[in-house]
C-alpha cells in the first residue's frame, strides 16, 4: 500500500518560533499565550520556544523570515490582529502580513502557521483570542506542530 502521511501533534525534541506583533497588544497577548499553551501541552520545553515581537503585524514577514534562516526552528508561529477602520489602510496592512508570510514560508522552506486576525472590531477579535470563538493563538500553534511533523515524516528539502 502507498504510505500516507498525517503530521501527529508530537512536540517532543522540537523547537518553535512565535513572532508576535505589539499593535493591539490586548488582543495578541491572549493569542500568545494561546499558542504557549497548545506548544506546552504537546511536549514542547517552554526554552524551546523563542518569543520575537514585532512593532505591528506588517513586519511579521521580515522577522519570520530572519528566524527561519537561522534554521533552528521546526515551525514559526505568526500572530497578530489588524482591526478594520475607517480607511483602507486595514487591506494594505492584513494583505501585506498575510501575502509575506505566504512568501517566505515557501522561500525559506520553514513552516508558518498563520495566526494574524483579520477583524471588524476589538469584539470580534477578543472573541477569537480565548473567548467563544476560540482562540486563534492555539489553533496556529497546532498547525505548526502538524506541519513540522508532517515535513518531517515527509523527508527531503
Ligand atoms: N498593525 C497591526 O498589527 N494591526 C492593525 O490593526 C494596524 N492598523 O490598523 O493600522 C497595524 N498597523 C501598523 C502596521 O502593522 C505597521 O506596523 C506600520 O504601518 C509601520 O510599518
Amino acid at each position: 500500500m502507498s504510505p500516507e502521511y498525517r503530521g501527529a501533534y508530537n512536540g517532543e525534541g522540537l523547537h518553535f518560533a512565535i513572532v508576535v506583533s505589539r499593535f493591539n497588544e490586548l488582543v495578541t497577548a491572549r493569542l500568545l499565550d494561546g499558542a504557549r499553551d497548545a506548544l506546552s501541552s504537546h511536549g514542547v520545553q517552554e526554552r524551546d520556544v523563542d518569543v520575537v515581537w514585532t512593532p505591528g503585524a506588517f513586519e511579521i514577514p521580515l522577522v519570520a523570515k530572519r528566524l527561519a534562516e537561522t534554521g533552528r526552528y521546526a515551525a514559526i508561529v505568526c500572530l497578530g490582529a489588524v482591526i478594520r477602520g475607517e480607511t483602507p489602510h486595514f487591506e494594505y496592512v492584513s494583505s501585506g502580513a498575510v501575502n509575506g508570510i505566504a512568501q517566505v514560508t515557501l522561500q525559506t522552506n520553514v513552516p508558518m502557521a498563520m495566526g494574524i486576525l483579520t477583524t471588524n472590531d476589538v469584539a470580534q477579535a477578543l472573541e477569537r483570542a480565548g473567548s467563544k470563538a476560540g482562540n486563534k493563538g492555539f489553533d496556529a500553534a497546532m498547525t505548526a506542530l502538524e506541519m513540522a511533523n508532517v515535513l518531517r515524516d515527509i523527508g527531503g528539502r
